[in-house]
């Protein structure tokens, strides 16, 4: 059924949706169920090796991770890490972990092993997951973060490593579906300000977001039938949300298959596409422009394509017309989703039929938004009227794991959440989001903290001051910019030394590609917070002369 129109009352806008069902089980003992329901049907396979595990292959291999990681001695609420690329092994260290009680921490494969520790330093995670050409990264993780006490890899046994094939071997005994340990997964985010922090996401806000995005009107997955099974070919990253959520535990929850590719490499993912005839294809911004231009694109490979998702950032109008015209398939629909990790991330959409090339869509199920300009005041705005997007529903994080500070800042006692993003809605209850407050810069989707950088650039003996932002960039949608204050004497130093100093310690995606620009002040508040908005004024001024 077509959902019926937002309706608003005091300003705050309600989902047109119905209500989903929400459930009170673990993520594991869902994944079981559709192990129940689809045993025979492929649920993961590698885009490149064709390695493949059906949902009742999975089921087992969960129940022995699971077991062989209790034998081994963890315990329930100890940290499990994944550092891993997109394989069909990552569900099972995934949901073996979960159903050892432990929460699990995703990280950035492409990270530096010090990007790496960083993060694990916040969770103080005890074991780790990956690949075995990443064993010397992980070794330097493990050397960092004293509280790793196993790695675990994917590959032939090697000294000082547990091997995923030999836990494979449990018997699968000690294993239960776990439900005293309430957070599943443990992604990261950098929030409205300052460092990345590791977001509690609960099972049930899990689950919830799982079942919010499958209310009928929503989106158009079909459960798998004896002759028919969604397809999708994931290239978007398992350790971001966007992957774990509207990709893996939804597919899941439908009986889709997944081929996982685990690097990005525009030859194998459209080969993957060519294969496979995905019947839905989840994207970023920067993919829907390189779908565009990729000039071996076959109509055929878009055959079976009943949904185009995009999420992220925000997608362009005009490519988003000219991305439903190039894959010719009347029966495809572009959708476009917002959200944030601290969502889940699934919390605005645009409906199914009905969307409105630019808007993200009104909330979905179950959800609620509004829109406040604090300078005008504390009431919630009507219709056209910008100001900070907050967001509430089933899906908004517990909260960021051992931060109550940062928490309170995001989360207000009843239960809203802010976004940092600036957006109006329409008479219809479609939202825009139009500018960001925060600090965070999106470089082809992915996370970029303005502190992160800014720390490693004040490490470097020449500079006395820094501050980062985000400026537009054709490709990336954004990449970051530095402004840097010389200390007195070190007037030699180059652009181009300052530039290698930080991108050597830094993973591709968060390197400064907007340059390096000298001054002698950093714009500043009377508190002493950079004013990065300044920044950005400035910026655009220097542009446009
Ligand atoms: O925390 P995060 O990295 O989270 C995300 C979430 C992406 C998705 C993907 C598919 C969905 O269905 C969904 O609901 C969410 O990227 O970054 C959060 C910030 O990214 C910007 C915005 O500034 C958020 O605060 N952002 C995310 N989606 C959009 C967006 C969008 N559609 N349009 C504009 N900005």
């Amino acid at each position: 059924p077509m959902p019926v129109a937002s309706k608003f009352e005091n300003n705050i806008v309600t989902s047109p949706f119905g209500d989903c069902q929400l459930h009170e089980m673990s993520m594991v003992q869902k994944l079981f169920e559709s192990a129940s329901r689809w045993p025979t049907k492929i649920a993961t396979e590698c885009g490149i090796t064709g390695r493949k595990y059906t949902y009742e292959m999975m089921r087992q291999l969960i129940r022995r991770f699971g077991s062989a990681l209790t034998r081994m001695g963890f315990q329930k609420g100890e940290v499990f890490a994944i550092i891993s690329p997109n394989i069909p092994e990552f569900p099972i260290a995934l949901y073996g972990a979960s159903g050892a009680g432990m929460p699990v921490s995703l990280v950035n494969p492409t990270y530096t092993a010090e990007e790496m520790a960083r993060q694990l330093s916040i969770n103080g995670a005890t074991a780790l997951f990956g690949v075995a050409p990443m064993a010397a990264t992980l070794k330097e993780v493990a050397r960092l973060c004293p509280t790793i006490r196993r790695i675990i890899l994917l590959g032939p046994p090697q000294e000082g490593i547990v091997s995923f094939q030999e836990m494979a071997q449990d018997s699968g005994d000690l294993f239960n579906e776990n439900l005293d340990e309430d957070i599943f997964l443990l992604p990261h985010s950098s929030g409205t300000s300052g460092l990345p922090k590791s977001v509690m996401l609960t099972h049930f806000n899990m689950s919830s977001n799982v079942m919010q995005f499958l209310e009928p009107g929503g989106t158009n997955h079909q459960l798998a039938t004896s002759d028919y099974q969604d397809v999708y070919v994931c290239l978007l990253p398992f350790f971001h949300t966007y992957g774990i959520t509207i990709l893996m535990n939804t597919g899941f929850q439908t009986g889709a298959k997944l081929v996982t590719l685990p690097q990005f490499d525009v030859q194998t993912y459209f080969k993957a596409i060519d294969d496979h005839k995905p019947t839905a294809m989840h994207i970023v911004p920067p993919l829907a422009s390189l779908l565009l231009q990729y000039p071996g694109l076959k109509t055929e490979s878009f055959s079976r394509l009943h949904t185009i998702f995009c999420g992220a950032a925000p997608l362009n109008v005009k490519t988003s017309a000219k991305l439903i015209e190039r894959l010719n398939n009347p029966n495809t629909s572009l959708q476009e989703g917002y959200g944030l990790t601290e969502t889940s991330p699934g919390i605005l959409m645009s409906p199914l039929g009905n969307t409105k090339f630019g808007s993200c869509g009104p909330p979905i199920s179950r959800s609620k938004a509004k829109v406040i300009n604090h300078e005008v005041s504390d009431q919630a705005l009507g219709p056209y009227q910008q100001g900070e997007l907050y967001l509430s529903g089933p899906q908004i994080m517990k909260g960021y794991y051992n931060n109550p500070e940062a928490t309170k800042d995001m989360i207000s006692e009843d239960g809203w959440l802010r976004t940092g993003d600036v957006a109006y809605y329409d008479d219809e209850g479609n939202f825009y989001i139009v500018d960001r407050l925060k600090e965070l810069i999106k470089v082809k989707g992915f996370q970029v903290a303005p502190a992160e950088l800014e720390d490693i650039l004040i490490t470097h003996p020449a500079i006395a001051e820094a501050a980062v932002i985000g400026i537009p960039d054709e490709q990336a949608g954004e990449v970051p910019r530095a402004y840097v204050v010389k200390r007195p004497g070190m007037d030699s130093v180059s652009d181009d030394e300052i530039g290698a100093f930080v991108n050597s310690k830094i993973s591709a995606h968060k390197h400064i590609k907007g340059g390096i620009q000298f001054c002698s002040a950093i714009p500043k508040n009377n508190m002493g917070k950079i004013l990065r908005k300044d920044l950005r004024v400035q910026y655009a001024n220097e542009t446009m002369d």
